[in-house]
């Protein structure tokens, strides 16, 4: 088979998701739902879980405990932990990374997801408390990832935004149209607004190129909106293109007639 007709490089074209938590049930709920459902169903990804919780061996079914050296919060203990990965790794593909969440991870972006996508599978940590020992973290875990600067109440959420960003990209799951419309975020810029019926809502119109049935003029009004927008809200995209001269002229009008200047 030629390498443009392989899709995952796995040979079965099934991305399998391990994932370590508590709650398993949030990860199973989360996972039922729209396109990542869909391609649960269709058998185009396959989600595992493995609870800590069931590796604990004391009466309790204790999985975390204080921190040395003092403070506040808990640290999710390694033993339990470390068996559930173990039992979930007997169940995964040769060759699945172990992915920790976690906000001291590097960010999360495209370009990773577009990595995993190319893999037989993936396991990924989501802790709760403060997090996991870090001895599990240095034995256990080849990648640390976070999803931004912000403070979630355990890896989860997070978890479950990679599986989600990483299963939009594998062959088959998205439609012909979504997956064009995928395309262009790939672009590196920030969308342009879009509008539906009616033709006026609240006193508001549509623009009036968008009804011109000019699809030359609505590409080039698309684009024009796509670099402005982009260009006020995440300077840091657009600096990071190089517009070409067309491009520039382009961003020119679109702030000449927004009333601000370069
Ligand atoms: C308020 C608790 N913290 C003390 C300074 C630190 C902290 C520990 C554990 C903050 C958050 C968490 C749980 N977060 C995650 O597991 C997590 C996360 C996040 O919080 N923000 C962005 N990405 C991620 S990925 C995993």
């Amino acid at each position: 088979m030629p390498a443009s007709f392989t899709s995952t490089g796995n040979g079965t074209d099934t991305v399998r998701f391990g994932v370590v938590t508590l709650f398993p049930d949030l990860v199973a709920d989360v996972a039922g739902y729209g396109v990542l459902g869909r391609a649960v169903e269709r058998g185009l990804v396959a989600l595992d879980c493995e609870n800590p919780r069931e590796h604990a061996t004391d009466p309790h079914r204790t999985v975390d405990d204080r921190p040395y050296g003092g403070g506040p919060g808990m640290v999710m203990k390694y033993e339990p932990s470390a068996a559930a990965i173990a039992s979930l790794a007997a169940r995964m593909p040769a060759g699945s990374p172990v992915v920790c969440l976690s906000p001291q991870g590097t960010r999360f972006d495209q370009a990773t997801a577009e990595r995993y996508a190319g893999l037989p599978g993936l396991v990924l940590l989501a802790g709760r408390y403060e997090g996991f020992d870090e001895r599990l973290i240095v034995d256990a875990v080849d990648e640390e990832l976070s999803l931004g600067d912000f403070v979630l109440s355990g890896g989860e959420i997070a978890a479950m935004a990679v599986i989600d960003a990483v299963t939009r990209l594998l062959p088959g799951v998205l439609g012909d149209a979504e997956s064009a419309a995928q395309e262009s975020f790939t672009t590196g810029l920030l969308d342009h607004p879009h509008y539906t019926r009616p033709e006026q809502v609240a006193g508001r119109e549509v623009p009036a190129v968008l009804l011109s049935g000019d699809h030359a003029a609505i590409a080039r009004w698309r684009h024009k909106q796509a670099l402005g927008r982009s260009f006020l809200r995440r300077p840091d995209l657009v600096r990071r293109l190089n517009l070409n001269a067309e491009q520039r002229a382009l961003l020119e009008e679109y702030l000449q007639e927004s009333g601000k200047e370069t």
